[in-house]
């Protein structure tokens, strides 16, 4: 079964694999390798990625885009409540308090949670993989931003498991890149030489990352991690936006505020005048026709006046390089390249203030749309290299375990920032009753978040020593491959001290234990202390399993989500009728059309007059039919009108075909004679 690797942007996802040949970047049925991040539900179905993007403008309130920040967050959430009037769409607040998206769906009014519309784009990107390699996948490894904090993670990840998907990992889009990085670098320094430092920017629709990374060959470690939360390609669109409203308020009189619509277009003309402006420095058009009432407007923009619009933005590019590269501890020389990816690194603006900071040219070794998606497929695809290819990819081995990087420091030290993961901690406590832990991270100033609380634990069954002493109790902390934080077990530490008849009150066989208590996972045991024994009074350590109780965790109830799970299926089922459905129509319209244009050609000699005439009159019959009492019948009649109209038309295709079979029958015929 192939492992695919996704990479779920903010505006556009993409899917790559890890195949004998190398890592390939998968398309979709558009041959296009990117798929929109746009789910769009309709009153029989659903469309999603490009069939979505489509409907953006023509079914504005229930299409889709633009969610990926809605992971983990609350609706009273100010990052929510600042983003809800700009969506053409509604947020509701769920009842649990989380931020859900209203939409007409099958008629029906329905608020969907974001692990629900992820899910969907997931569905899609799923169908997409197993087309493309014609076998199911379920497997797979999917990036988020490296500031995506617990919450966040476990709803991306239970938006997976919607979608039907076994994630093995969410990676950080810095660690994929530079994944992605490593893995073709055959002169990286060896192990005992000084690590090569590298920069990687990552400006992508919604946010701006950055990363220090130190290769070795067959080992990376991530230096620092920083961020702008808030900075991306969408920032600059919307300046362009702002600007045009402005601008079209004055000239033609119109609020395009007011108008959703004309809002849309006036944003993905902007973009697409952003792009243009990237690749072009003189003055550009921008015209759109019939815009609002009635009314084409024009305007025109250059690169210089579009970066003074934009200083305050621009402005920003060099914190996060600053705060990164003072984190990593290097110097401007230390630094041996900075490579950058990401849609929104294409501007030139942003590309000078990268270089100028590093006092260095950049590099684009790697593909910017693709190099996430592609370290994603990497992470599953070390092992499977290993095999096919050991001499190429030995190097590389060690990159499967450098894995989740955590961005935030979790409270009292326990996890320092930038520290790889899985990683457990065992933290001793010393107490006679159940006692509660409280889990957060430690620099609330530079969470993207209001809550910085991850999750509140309660360890049970905690009791005094039988002397009355408190007890040990050593709890174990892990944050898995996935960068998502739990208490994973807790045990009582009994000391047992005595000789004599004290032995005899325990009468269990004692267990010896290789282990250290607090390598002990999962089951509870006896062990005796190495140092015991002899003529000294024998110590017994007894380590008994607690029960742990995980409250104000944010992901979704085990029960919701399989309800989620359910529902997921059954609008694949129900996508999966009306597919059939419109193809059963589109075949009764392709055959009309096709025999048609037959009749008056190439089947001309094989029909009467008589006959072609009154097949002719029946198939404008049928494609009248097709637009009026025909358009929405069940699939049947389609295909009962298709077989009707083949019955008639089948003959004359025969004779056709017999007639052009004959010489060459004959011909066969001579060469057997
Ligand atoms: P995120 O990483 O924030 O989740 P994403 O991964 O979906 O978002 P990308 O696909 O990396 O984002 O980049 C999309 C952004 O890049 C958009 O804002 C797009 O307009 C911008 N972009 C793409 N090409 C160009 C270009 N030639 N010039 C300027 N901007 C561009
Ligand atoms: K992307
Ligand atoms: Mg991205």
């Amino acid at each position: 079964m192939s492992v695919v690797g996704i990479d779920v942007g903010f505006q556009n996802c993409y899917i790559a694999v890890a195949r004998s040949g190398g890592i390939e970047t998968i398309a979709n049925e558009y041959s296009d390798r990117c798929t929109p991040a746009c789910v769009s539900l309709a009153s029989k179905n659903r469309m999603i990625g490009n069939a979505a993007k489509s409907q953006i403008i023509t079914n504005f309130k229930n299409t889709v885009h633009g969610f990926k920040k809605f992971h983990g967050r609350a609706f009273d959430d100010p990052f929510v409540q600042a983003e809800k009037p700009k969506l053409p769409y509604s947020l509701h607040k769920l009842a649990n308090g989380n931020t859900g998206i209203k939409v007409r769906y099958l008629d029906e009014d329905k608020a969907f949670t974001v692990e629900q519309i992820t899910g969907m784009l997931l569905t899609k990107l799923k169908e997409t993989s197993e087309s493309a390699l014609k076998k199911p996948v379920v497997d797979c490894v999917i990036s988020v931003p490296s500031f995506f904090t617990d919450a966040e993670r476990r709803s991306v990840f239970d938006a997976t498991q919607i979608a039907g998907l076994n994630c093995l990992r969410l990676i950080n889009d810095t660690t994929a890149v530079a994944l992605a990085y490593g893995i073709y670098k055959q002169d990286l320094p060896t192990p005992e030489e000084r690590p090569r430092n590298v920069v990687f920017v990552d400006m992508g629709h919604s946010s701006f990352q950055v990363s220090i990374t130190a290769f070795n060959k067959g080992k990376l470690k991530v230096l620092a991690t920083a961020f702008d939360l808030y900075l991306g390609g969408r920032n600059f669109d919307e300046t362009l936006v702002d600007y045009f409203c402005e601008e079209f308020k004055g000239k033609y009189k119109l609020n395009v505020r007011d108008n959703p619509r004309a809002l849309l277009r006036l944003h993905q003309e902007c973009e697409k005048l952003k792009k243009l402006m990237s690749a072009n420095s003189s003055d550009l058009p921008l015209n759109i026709e019939c815009f609002m009432n009635d009314i084409d407007v024009s305007s025109r923009m250059n690169r210089m006046q579009f970066e003074d619009m934009c200083a305050q933005y621009l402005m920003r590019v060099e914190m996060p390089l600053k705060a990164a590269l003072e984190q990593s501890k290097l110097s401007r020389d230390d630094i041996y390249g900075v490579e950058i990816v990401g849609g929104a690194t294409r501007m030139p603006a942003i590309k000078e203030r990268i270089a100028k900071f590093f006092g260095k040219d950049i590099s684009t070794t790697l593909n910017a749309d693709e190099a996430v998606a592609r370290g994603c497929a990497l992470q599953v695809g070390v092992f499977f290299y290993l095999i096919c290819f050991p001499v190429y990819y030995t190097n590389s081995l060690k990159f499967m375990i450098c894995n989740v990087v955590n961005v935030f420091s979790l409270s009292c030290e326990v996890f320092s920032k930038n520290h790889a993961a899985p990683f457990s901690k065992v933290i001793t406590f010393h107490k006679k009753e159940p006692f509660d832990l409280e889990a957060f991270y430690s620099c609330p100033q530079e969470l993207p978040y209001p809550d910085h609380r991850i999750g509140r634990f309660s360890v049970h069954n905690v009791v005094p020593q039988p002397d009355g002493d408190s007890s040990k109790v050593k709890v174990k902390v892990r944050v898995n491959v996935h960068g998502i934080f739990s208490v994973s077990s807790a045990s009582l530490i009994e000391k047992q001290k005595g000789e004599g008849e004290d032995m005899q009150i325990d009468s269990e066989p004692l267990v010896q234990n290789e282990g250290r208590a607090e390598e002990q996972e999962g089951a509870s045991g006896e062990k005796q202390d190495p140092a015991a024994g002899g003529s000294k009074p024998k110590v017994k350590v007894k380590s008994i399993d607690l029960p742990i109780v995980a409250n104000n965790i944010r992901q979704l109830d085990s029960d919701v989500l399989s309800n989620f799970v359910e529902y997921e299926r059954q609008m694949i089922i129900q996508d999966k009728l009306v597919k059939e459905l419109n193809d059963a129509k589109n075949a009764v319209e392709e055959y009309v059309y096709d025999l048609r244009d037959k009749l008056c050609g190439m089947y001309e000699k094989y029909v009467t007059e008589e006959d072609s005439n009154r097949l002719t009159l029946m198939l404008e019959d049928t494609e009248n039919w097709l637009y009026e009492d025909g358009e929405d019948q069940p699939k049947q009649v389609y295909e009962e009108k298709l077989e009707g109209l083949k019955r008639l038309g089948q003959p004359i295709q025969d004779r056709h075909r017999e007639h052009e079979d004959r010489p060459r029958a004959f011909e066969e015929l001579g060469k057997k004679l």
